[in-house]
C-alpha cells in the first residue's frame, strides 16, 4: 500500500469547510470559488486514482463555464474524452464531502473498491478557464495528484473541449491527433479549409465574415490564437474579448440563449452572421437581426437540422448505408422534432438533461448528432462508420460523385470535435456547410420556424421533492402537480410544457412552447405558479411576464 503522509500532508493544507456538502452534479462540482479549493486537490487525488485504474491519461478541467466569474467547477474526464464514468461521480461526491479527519478513509475506500494498483503510474492533464480564481483552483488540482505520486501536465488557459481532445490524443497515442493546442488547430483548420475548397460559388468577404461574442472568456482568447491557420477563408470579428468587459455578462450562449436577445457588446448588421460562445467554449447558438430590427436564434436544435441535413445528402450521394440519428432533450422545440421527424426522415431520440446522457445515446448509431437546445453538442461517428468512409474514399473504383461525398464526409469527420460540444468546431462545420451549400443564414433558419418558447426559474426550499420520468417530460411527484401541469397545457394551441429541477442551480426550471408567444408566456406563468404552490416555493409568488 502507498505511504499516504504526502497526502495527509498535503490535504491540511486544502482544508474543508466543516459541515459543507457538495455534489457532483450535471457539470461536475460548481459553487462560489471560495468554497471550492479543498474539492479541487481531493479532484487531484480522484483523477490520479481514476489513472492508475483505467492505466491512462484523465483530465481535470477547472470552469464553471455560463456561471457567473465569482463561481468556479471542476470536471473530470476519461480516457477516450468523454465525462467522467457515473459510478465514480459518487466517489468524487465522497471525497468532496469527506471531514477533514476522515479524508485517508475515503481514499482508502475507494482503492480497495475498485482494486486500484497503488503501484501503477498517474497521469494527469490539467486545464483552466479565464476566472481570476482559476489559477490557485487548478494549483490545488495539481497538489492534489502530485500528493500521490502522481504526473501532471498543466495545459493552462485552456476551453474545455481542448483539453477533451488533449486527453483522447494521448490516449490513442496521436491517433486522434496531437496533444497539443497547435495540434488542434491544425487538424481542424486543414479539414475546414478542404471542406471549403467545395463552396458552392466563390464567396465574397461580406459572406466569409462572421461575428464571434467571446462572453469575455476563454473561447475568445482560443479563436484569436487560431486564426492565422483559417488562411482567410472565414473573417472573425471578435467581440467580448475579455479585455473590458465581465465573464458571461448581458452575452454568451447561455444569456443569448435564454434571454432570447443579441449579447451587448457586438455589432452585427441586418442580415449578417453573429455567434455566441459561453464561458468555456462548449456552447455555440448563432443568430442574425433582419431588416425590421427583429431578432433571430438559431439554436442547439438548428444547428442539429443543419449538420444531419448535411450529412444524411453526403450518405445518400455516397450511397453509404449508414444509420443517422439525431439526440435531443426535453427542452428541442416541437417544430424541430417535427422537421427532423416528418420531413427529414431521420430517427430523433429524447435523453434527460445532461451531455452524457445525449453522448451515451449517439453512441449507439454509426452517426448519432446529438445536441442540446443550448448550443452544447457534438456529432459522434462509429469506428465502422469511419472505417467505411476512409474506405470509400481511398477507393479507385469510386466514381466522381461518390468519392467527392466520401472526402467530404471524412474532412467532416476530422473537423468535429467528437469528445465532447465544442463551440470552436461546431463553428468551422456551420461556416463550412453554410458554404458548401451556398445558403445564407436567413435560408438556414427557415427550415422551420420554432415555436414561440419559454424557460423560467422557480425557488422552493428543496427541488428534490420534484421526480420526473419519460427523459423529464413528466413530473411523478410531488402529487398533483403533473394534473396541473396537463390541464394548463389543455387550453393552448400546440403546447407543450414541463418541469424539472435543474442538475447545476438551486432552482426548478420550467419550459414552455406553444402557438404565440403570448399564450406560452401565460402558459409559462401558470405553470410557475403549479410549481410555486404544490413543490414548495419560497420567496414572492412568481409574477406575471407582461
Ligand atoms: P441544468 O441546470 O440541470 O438545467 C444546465 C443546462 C443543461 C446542461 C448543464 C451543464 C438547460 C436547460 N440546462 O443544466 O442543458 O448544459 O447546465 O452545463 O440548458
Ligand atoms: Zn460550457
Amino acid at each position: 500500500m502507498a505511504d499516504f503522509q504526502d497526502v495527509s500532508e498535503q490535504s491540511s493544507l486544502h482544508p474543508k469547510p466543516a459541515e459543507l456538502v457538495s455534489q457532483y452534479g450535471t457539470a461536475g462540482f460548481r459553487a462560489n470559488a471560495k468554497l471550492l479549493d479543498h474539492i479541487m486537490f481531493r479532484m487531484g487525488l480522484l483523477a490520479a486514482l481514476r489513472s492508475k485504474k483505467t492505466k491512462a491519461t484523465i483530465g481535470v478541467m477547472v470552469t464553471a463555464s455560463h456561471n457567473p466569474e465569482e463561481d468556479n467547477g471542476v470536471k473530470l474526464i476519461d480516457p477516450m474524452g468523454e465525462m467522467l464514468l457515473q459510478t465514480w461521480e459518487s466517489y468524487a461526491t465522497q471525497l468532496a464531502n469527506a471531514e477533514q479527519e476522515d479524508l485517508l478513509t475515503a481514499l482508502k475506500d475507494v482503492i480497495e473498491k475498485e482494486a486500484i494498483n497503488m503501484s501503477q503510474e498517474a497521469n494527469v492533464f490539467v486545464g483552466k478557464d479565464t476566472r481570476s480564481s482559476s489559477s490557485s483552483l487548478s494549483q490545488a488540482v495539481l497538489d492534489g495528484v502530485a500528493a500521490l505520486g502522481g504526473h501532471s501536465k498543466d495545459y493552462g488557459l485552456v476551453t474545455t473541449p481542448q483539453l477533451h481532445y488533449m486527453v483522447r490524443c494521448q490516449n490513442t497515442q496521436g491517433k486522434y491527433g496531437e496533444a497539443t493546442v497547435e495540434g488542434y488547430y491544425k487538424k481542424l483548420c486543414q479539414a475546414f479549409i478542404q471542406l471549403i475548397n467545395n463552396k458552392a460559388s466563390n464567396c465574397t468577404d461580406d459572406q466569409k465574415h462572421l461575428s464571434v461574442d467571446g462572453a469575455n472568456g476563454i473561447g475568445a482568447l482560443k479563436v484569436n490564437e487560431m486564426e492565422s491557420h483559417l488562411k482567410k477563408e472565414l473573417l472573425i470579428s471578435l467581440f467580448n474579448d475579455g479585455s473590458k468587459g465581465k465573464l458571461n455578462h448581458q452575452c454568451g450562449a447561455d444569456f443569448v440563449k435564454v434571454q432570447q436577445k443579441p449579447p451587448t457588446g457586438i455589432e452585427v448588421n441586418p442580415g449578417e452572421r453573429g455567434c455566441s460562445f459561453d464561458g468555456d467554449a462548449d456552447r455555440i447558438v448563432y443568430y442574425y437581426t433582419d431588416s425590421d430590427g427583429r431578432f433571430h436564434l438559431l439554436d442547439g436544435d438548428k444547428i442539429a437540422t443543419l449538420i444531419s441535413t448535411f450529412l444524411k445528402e453526403l450518405l445518400t450521394q455516397a450511397s453509404l448505408d449508414l444509420k443517422i440519428a439525431v439526440v435531443q432533450t426535453a427542452y428541442a422545440n416541437g417544430s424541430s422534432t417535427h422537421y427532423l421527424e416528418n420531413t427529414m426522415k431521420v430517427t430523433v431520440v429524447c435523453t434527460k438533461t445532461g451531455v452524457k446522457h445525449l453522448h451515451h445515446a449517439a453512441q449507439e448509431f454509426d452517426i448519432g448528432v446529438y445536441f442540446e437546445a443550448n448550443g452544447h453538442g457534438t456529432v459522434l461517428f462509429s469506428e465502422a462508420a469511419e472505417e467505411k468512409i476512409q474506405q470509400l474514399a481511398e477507393n479507385p473504383g469510386t466514381d466522381d460523385e461518390r468519392k467527392r461525398a466520401a472526402l467530404l464526409l471524412q474532412n467532416t469527420v476530422n473537423v468535429i470535435n467528437q469528445t465532447v460540444g465544442d463551440a470552436i468546431s461546431d463553428m468551422l462545420l456551420i461556416e463550412a456547410i453554410l458554404a458548401i451549400k451556398g445558403l445564407t443564414i436567413q435560408q438556414w433558419d427557415a427550415m422551420y420556424t420554432d415555436l414561440p418558447n419559454r424557460q423560467l426559474k422557480v425557488k422552493v426550499s428543496d427541488r428534490r421533492v420534484i421526480d420526473t420520468t419519460d427523459a423529464e417530460r413528466r413530473a411523478v411527484s410531488p402529487a398533483g402537480l403533473q394534473e396541473a401541469i396537463d390541464s394548463l397545457v389543455k387550453k393552448y394551441k400546440q403546447a407543450r410544457s414541463f418541469v424539472r429541477p435543474s442538475g447545476t442551480e438551486d432552482v426548478v426550471r420550467v419550459y414552455a412552447e406553444a402557438e404565440t408567444q403570448e399564450s406560452t408566456d401565460a402558459m409559462a406563468h401558470e405553470v410557475s405558479l403549479a410549481v410555486y404552490r404544490l413543490a414548495g416555493g419560497v420567496g414572492d409568488e412568481p409574477k406575471p411576464l407582461h
